[in-house]
């Protein structure tokens, strides 16, 4: 269920679309245990994108393994993300060409779309996810790639993938967080075998593995 959430007003975008709500990639599933969510916006730049998802909590993802890609793309597809380009945490460095992630992660895992980063025009400086929703859309087959575009360039529309669609945001979860799951479960824990020792105390019988 799509849900609208107030990001930030000030920035040149007031509202962001959360295409449904934080997901985690699970450890037990090989991932890093961060939340993702997939921000519909059509307005944004990947400057403005970046202050929206640190006014959220989090930043604009960094994708540095082919299993992060394959988390990311899962989620854009489950959040039925629209056609479009999806900012994530990739910004050219002070050499033309290279590019760095915001995190400061070394950029090892890639996945340009071949021929790219092109620096089209000479104002392509920051990375997006391509993104084309239907199989009969013409852009489909680079469904997935990077590529590098412009805050400054208004694409041709025949090229849905190109246009703004919104931006990823992946966030590490605080240690109160999972300190405050961590004490839960004790809590919770604590708070059974209390129960199972009342529950002995009334029952007449050792607590134990039923
Ligand atoms: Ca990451
Ligand atoms: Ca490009």
């Amino acid at each position: 269920m799509n849900r609208l959430i107030p990001l930030l007003c000030g920035l040149s975008t007031c509202l962001g679309t959360a295409m449904g709500t934080p997901v985690r990639w699970r450890t037990q599933d090989g991932g890093n245990g961060h939340f993702y969510e997939v921000i519909r916006d059509r307005v944004a730049g990947w400057n403005d994108s970046r202050q929206l998802a640190i006014s959220a909590g989090g930043y604009l993802a960094t994708i540095t393994s082919a299993g992060e890609q394959r988390f990311v793309e899962s989620l854009l597809v489950s959040a039925g993300a629209l056609s479009g380009g999806y900012w994530i945490g990739l910004r050219e460095t002070i050499i033309e060409g290279e590019y760095m992630w915001i995190t400061g992660e070394p950029l090892v895992f890639t996945n340009w779309e071949p021929g790219e980063p092109n620096n089209f025009l000479g104002l392509e400086n920051h990375g997006h996810i391509l993104w084309t929703a239907s199989p009969s859309e013409p852009t489909f087959h680079r469904r997935g790639h990077w590529n590098d575009a412009s805050d400054d360039i208004i694409y041709n529309p025949a090229f849905p993938d190109l246009l703004r669609g919104g931006y990823v945001i992946e966030s590490v979860p605080s240690p109160g967080a999972v300190l405050g799951i961590a004490w839960g479960v004790v809590w919770s824990s604590s708070r059974n075998r209390r129960g199972a020792n009342s529950c002995a105390s009334r029952c007449g019988r050792a607590p134990g593995p039923t």
